[in-house]
């Protein structure tokens, strides 16, 4: 398959350039009789829209969702469902120069080498663009498994450069702490700390000013999640959600639970004990989670706490050495608008690509038996 694809029973597909008219996804898979209206599209895609802050780039697109299939009477059909948004704020003159040279760190190079040609304006295909329509997907899949069995993802970013939020009950964070400060005013970082995420928002100011760029770590938890969701072997929970955090643009690690930090531990003291509340109809659970909620790659009944370590924007508005496609020697420096920093738009697709797996494994476990 060429990789426009994810997903076995729950579907998505996307096809879309940052620059040409609009990215579309096709979902299939969706359950007949789910409410579904554009307007329940939009507060996802405004927290992922470009233009939102003035620490994302200034590319203001308004991200309109048009639901072409799929939906009639306000409620999805079972068919397949088409979901297309325009781009309106393209400046594709900033990008006459990249033609031919490779930016630093992008995909230009490695799309030359496979295709022979590229859509070169923006980033093309490989654009983060084109997570606008799987946010919108995210909605859907979010809608599910909430209805299927009250699940509920909350993402925010942990770590922006050397300022890292550290959080003991990751479960409990609600998507108002994410959104808003304590005083009410947007938390333009999606940091639920507030004095780091005044930390994080100068950083990420001062490397603007520098010309620069900065990296950082997203957390994504899942909370509500049943024990038994998952594959064995090679469609593990674990497996899926790495594959899915790892097609987004610019992750280069994702890690669960303790994560790379098993490592240093011994059996005893990374083990989470089991314990049993209630005795007609016991509920298993394990006194910690530092298993991230997946065992044997099924959910544990646990929160999933998975993290993505995403890089710093390799688009740079200052002079870096380059070559171009015939190899000679030159230097780049990146026009068009840029993050100075990804995460503050990552948050809402990283809890989109996770809603995706999850719904897809309920949908895989049910064997298609749910009704909305
Ligand atoms: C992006 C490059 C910039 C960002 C864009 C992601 O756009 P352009 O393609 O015009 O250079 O503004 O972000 C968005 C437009 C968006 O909606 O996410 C990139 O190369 O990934």
């Amino acid at each position: 398959m060429p990789g426009n694809s994810f997903g076995q029973r729950f579907r998505i597909t996307t096809a879309g350039e940052s620059h040409g008219p609009g990215n579309v996804v096709i979902i299939d898979g969706c359950p007949a009789g789910l409410p579904l209206t554009e307007a329940d599209l939009l507060e996802d895609l405004a927290r992922r829209r470009p233009g939102q802050s003035r620490i994302v780039t200034a590319r203001d697109e308004p991200d309109y969702p048009e639901i072409l299939a799929g939906v009639f009477d306000g409620h999805t059909t079972g068919t397949s469902i088409a979901i297309l948004i325009r781009n309106t704020d393209q400046r594709s003159r900033d990008y006459g120069e990249i033609k031919d040279k490779y930016r630093p760190g992008h995909a230009d190079f490695t799309y030359d080498a496979k295709y022979g040609r590229r859509d070169y304006r923006g980033g093309g295909r490989s654009s983060a663009r084109e997570t606008t329509v799987r946010v919108a997907a995210g909605v859907v899949a979010k809608k599910i498994i909430g209805t299927a069995f009250g699940g509920r993802v909350v993402a925010y970013v942990r770590q922006v450069g050397n300022v890292v939020a550290e959080f003991s009950d990751p479960g409990s964070l609600t998507p108002e702490q994410v959104e808003r400060l304590p005083d009410g005013t947007p938390n333009i970082v999606r940091c639920p700390d507030p004095a780091r995420a005044a930390e994080m928002v100068a950083l990420i100011e001062e490397v603007r000013a520098a010309k620069d760029s900065v990296g950082g770590v997203a957390e994504i938890v899942a909370t509500g999640v049943p024990a038994g969701l998952g594959e064995p072997v090679f469609d593990k929970l674990k497996a899926d959600l790495g594959h899915a955090l790892f097609s987004l643009p610019a992750v280069l690690g994702v890690e669960f639970g303790v994560g790379f930090g098993c490592a240093r531990l011994h059996g005893r003291e990374n083990n989470d004990l089991f314990y049993a509340s209630g005795i007609a109809n016991p509920q298993i659970a394990t006194r910690s989670n530092r298993h991230g909620g997946i065992l044997g790659g099924i959910s544990s009944g646990m929160p999933i706490v998975v993290r993505a370590a995403v890089k710093p924007t390799s688009s740079l508005p200052q002079e870096q050495e380059t070559v171009t496609s015939g190899g000679e020697a030159t230097t780049i420096s990146t026009k068009g608008r840029h993050d100075p920093c990804l995460l503050p738009r990552f948050i809402p697709m990283g809890e989109a690509m996770v809603a995706i797996v999850l719904a897809d494994h309920w949908l895989r476990w049910q064997g298609g038996k749910w009704h909305a």
